[in-house]
């Protein structure tokens, strides 16, 4: 067997692996993206689920390095829908004639770095092995399904779908009784596309959560046109919000303001649609206090929307308001109304188990026909971990992690030598619009490896000591917020057994600053060898 040598391996031709190969190979490199899809666009390849959309907005969701490409590009609504934002990938991958070095249909299954070349080796489900300097995981945050073991799982005799992995082949629920387990925010998007098309949907639901109307819609063309003629600006101004997006942020503290101008603010951003609610005030994740005068108000709206007041009640979230993602809906509250929906409360006694018939629950059987898992992701590390990775001396990186992620600016692992991750656990990703993150992050990689490069290092890879500095400091973030007060994927707590531990960096600005500075600073906190 041959074994293919290059300068750069990528894992995932979504947004990152896309921008990494074209930055990469315009500086010369020898890259190769290996990607287990047949095509490009990463999550918005596996999500094609009824009502999958972007919570972003159009104009804000998009790659920025290319003025030519953002100009030339049109979205048609507000959010965009999951084919649109795939048929952009596409336009992208044409383009830049990205699809020469991507291969598809791989699976990556191990890399192990070779302590005498200093250069991985990567190997393939599919039998191929590459021998390569660098080694990137663009794999993304969500990339890898969570499917619980429900007891009886193959007894079901109808089709089971996960909204993460859904078909690309075009479901047909008409006339068909369908259960939907989970209310995260995949489920908040398909339950009504679900809702309008079968004869009967049952929502399983085990945590109620928060949503605020996205007010979707055809793109203003004047809005359009307004920040073409300025999207430099328009982007530098988002890159200074703590979340990277371009929505208002009110610098106002909750309870400093008097009732009547608090219900104000909140209306006002109820009616504008999508998370800018959550910038109504700057303390949501930093006082109690404020956070339940916000969830009171989206718990009366949820109240005024759903007509039967026991299942407005269920459908009233008590926790903490944005600690999990904020979701974004449209209609969703209103499904509830329908006759021909059912919502079922798990959250005292879960699933029983699934049966040939359908899914058990506090010891009655729903009918159904077909089953839909909207129950998440492995979030941040499930593809990372999913991959038999072994640094220096053979070490696992899942042994290396049975604690928790372990990053210097999430972003490279001690041990782990010329071995780097794309919005990585320990980066803001998540908690931020994606797209800049990974422009932020593929630039900075990119850096570092001409800098390594330009130096004559065979590898370079953080001290031991800056990574546990930067543990510490994300976790001391968080611990002053909110964040941890609920069984959120941020803290690993949807997926049984994994480390408690929250994972996303909170705050854009100051990661790069951060990032900025190690780079000035000589790569401070790395050791090139
Ligand atoms: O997954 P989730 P998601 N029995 O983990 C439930 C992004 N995204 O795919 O809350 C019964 O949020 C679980 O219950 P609980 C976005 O970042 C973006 O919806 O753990 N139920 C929960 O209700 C988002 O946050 C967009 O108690 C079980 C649900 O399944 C992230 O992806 C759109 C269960 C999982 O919710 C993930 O969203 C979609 C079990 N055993 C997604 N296990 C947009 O841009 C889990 N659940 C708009």
């Amino acid at each position: 067997m041959s074994t293919h040598q290059f300068d750069v391996i990528v894992v995932g031709a979504g947004f990152s692996g896309m921008y990494l190969l074209h930055l990469l190979r315009g500086r010369g490199l020898k890259v190769r993206v290996l990607e287990r899809g047949s095509d490009v666009g990463g999550t918005w390849y596996w999500n094609r689920y009824p009502g999958a959309r972007c919570d972003v907005e159009s104009m804000e969701y998009s790659y920025q390095f290319s003025e030519e490409l953002q100009q030339d590009w049109d979205w048609s609504e507000r959010y965009a829908p999951q084919p649109e934002i795939l048929r952009y990938a596409g336009h992208v991958a044409d383009r830049f004639d990205l699809r020469r070095d991507i291969q598809f249909e791989t699976n990556v299954s191990a890399a192990t770095y070779q302590d005498d070349t200093a250069r991985w080796r990567i190997e393939t489900a599919e039998g191929e092995v590459y021998d390569t300097k660098f080694f990137i995981m663009a794999t993304g945050c969500l990339s890898s399904t969570n499917k619980p073991q429900f007891k009886g799982a193959n007894s079901f005799t109808g089709p089971v779908y996960h909204t993460g992995s859904w078909p690309h082949e075009p479901v047909d629920f008409t006339g068909k009784r369908v259960a939907v387990i989970g209310t995260g925010s995949s489920a908040i998007q398909c339950i009504p596309q679900i809702a309008a098309q079968a004869a009967h949907l049952t929502v399983f639901q085990r945590t109620a959560n928060y949503a605020v109307p996205a007010r979707n819609g055809a793109l203003d063309p004047e809005l359009r046109d307004a920040i073409k003629a300025n999207y430099p600006e328009f982007r530098a101004k988002a890159k200074q919000v703590r979340n990277g997006l371009h929505y208002p942020l009110n610098d106002v503290a909750t309870m400093s303001v008097s009732p009547e101008e608090r219900q104000a603010e909140y209306q006002f951003r109820w009616d504008r649609g999508g998370i800018s609610f959550a910038g109504a005030f700057n303390d949501l994740l930093l006082s109690a206090e404020a956070n339940e005068v916000a969830a009171d108000f989206v718990r009366g709206k949820i109240r005024e929307t759903v007509n039967d007041p026991k299942v407005a009640e269920l459908l009233c979230p008590k926790s903490v308001i944005g600690c999990k993602r904020l979701c974004v809906d449209i209609d969703y509250f209103e499904t509830y109304n329908r006759p021909n929906v059912t919502l079922v409360d798990i959250s005292e006694a879960p699933v029983e188990e699934f049966t040939p018939a359908g899914v058990k629950a506090h010891g009655e059987v729903a009918d159904v026909d077909a089953i839909v898992l909207a129950t998440g992701f492995d979030a941040m590390t499930g593809s990372l971990l999913g991959v038999d990775i072994r640094g220096r001396d053979g070490q696992t990186l899942k042994d290396k992690w049975a604690a928790g992620p372990c990053t210097y600016l999430g972003l490279s692992t001690a041990g782990f030598p010329n071995f780097f991750m794309v919005t990585g656990p320990g980066s803001p990703s998540v908690l931020t619009n994606m797209l800049p993150s990974i422009e932020q992050h593929v630039e900075w990689i990119s850096d570092l490896l001409h800098a390594t490069l330009a130096r004559g290092a065979q590898a370079v890879e953080p001290e031991a000591q800056a990574e546990e500095a930067w543990v510490e400091h994300v976790n001391a973030l968080a611990g002053r917020t909110l964040y941890p007060t609920c069984n959120s994927w941020y803290l690993g707590a949807n997926v049984p057994g994994k480390p408690r531990v929250f994972m996303p960096y909170l705050g854009f600005p100051t990661y790069v600053a951060k990032c900025d500075e190690v780079a000035r600073n000589g790569y401070s906190g790395f050791v090139f060898s």
